[in-house]
């Protein structure tokens, strides 16, 4: 968890973030060249996400915000008054009014990494619900998190929206998920978001849309590690590509190699044949025993399952 005056993003002398580097050095020399997905998520990044949210084909944002409008009431019955809420990752600006207009909890505790998303975000809630006391935290979600003294003694709802638990491989999402629970505590519950497993073209081309956005989303890394991190990747001789693993039940990004290319990373040398690719992001899909499965396996007890009225995604309940 970050300290006061410790910096969550650590830079050298010429201002390059390490973590970055190291990621994408070690990433492009592996034989199947694979970058963690955390890193498609600078600022045009996230704003490219942004715009793919509004897309037809990407249907996830509004089948859970289908999901948060609808069952309110349900979510009031099985969750009650009085929790804070507690939300990995602050973005979303249209989901959390909606569960927290529907369970009045006591107190609202945003988590996030970027100081800036995480103060926009807080400001906006508390336009929006002026007697709730917000306590934003700056931290990696992905660890466990001291929470402010001020929500010691409520209970706890962890709120974890939009399938991101997707984006990760099992084995980090039951870390994720087992840190969660310690940070929330005896008697927490949580409500995660995760997209179902459907037909294969409906899943690919959501991935891959008509208007190209999310391929600008996959170039936008190649873009980002030419210009942190002195790159001279060819871009156009990379293509989009979005695939869908059967064996492991998700939806795969790389970027695919057009001709044999010859490039440099931080002074470092890679190069790729004609038909290699890099892999930049997983989008595990679920259904109900595999969902169940990944919640157990971190120690949380399924209480209730909602899905959306086409059964494309699932908001689960669980308890700690
Ligand atoms: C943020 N995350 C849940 C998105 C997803 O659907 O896996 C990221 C994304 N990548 C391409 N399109 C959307």
């Amino acid at each position: 968890t970050k300290q006061k005056g410790l910096k969550l993003v650590e830079r050298d002398d010429e201002g390059v973030d390490t973590a970055f580097r190291a990621d994408v050095i070690e990433g492009l020399s592996q034989s199947q060249m694979a970058i963690p997905a955390r890193w498609l998520y600078d600022d045009a990044g996230s704003q490219l996400f942004e715009d793919i949210t509004q897309l037809p084909e990407y249907y996830p944002t509004r089948a859970e915000t289908e999901i948060l409008s609808n069952r309110g009431a349900e979510f009031a019955a099985m969750i009650g008054e009085g929790r804070a809420v507690v939300e990995f990752g602050s973005g979303s600006s249209v989901k959390t009014p909606l569960l927290l207009s529907a369970i009045a909890p006591a107190a609202y505790v945003p988590l996030d990494i970027s100081g800036d998303f995480l103060r926009a975000a807080a400001a906006e809630l508390s336009g929006k619900f002026p007697g709730l006391p917000v306590y934003p935290v700056e931290a990696d979600f992905m660890r466990k998190v001291a929470l402010p003294g001020e929500v010691t003694d409520l209970p706890k709802l962890g709120f974890f929206p939009g399938s991101t638990i997707g984006n990760m491989v099992a084995r980090t999402a039951v870390d994720l998920l087992r840190n969660m629970r310690e940070t929330l505590g005896v008697g927490a519950q949580l409500l995660i978001g995760m997209d179902l497993i459907k037909d294969k073209d409906v899943l690919v081309s959501a991935y891959d849309d008509k208007a190209g956005v999310t391929a600008q989303f996959n170039y936008n890394l190649v873009r980002r590690i030419n210009r942190e991190l002195d790159g001279d990747i060819a871009l156009d001789a990379l293509m989009h590509e979005a695939r869908w693993n059967d064996e492991y039940a998700r939806v795969e990004m790389h970027l695919r190699a057009q001709r044999d290319i010859t490039f440099e990373v931080s002074g470092q040398q890679f190069s790729m044949r004609a038909g290699e690719t890099i892999h930049t992001e997983n989008s595990h899909k679920f259904n109900r025993r595999t969902s169940n499965m990944l919640l157990l396996a971190a120690g949380w007890e399924p209480q209730a399952r909602w899905l959306d009225s086409q059964e494309r995604f699932s908001v689960m309940l669980a308890q700690a």
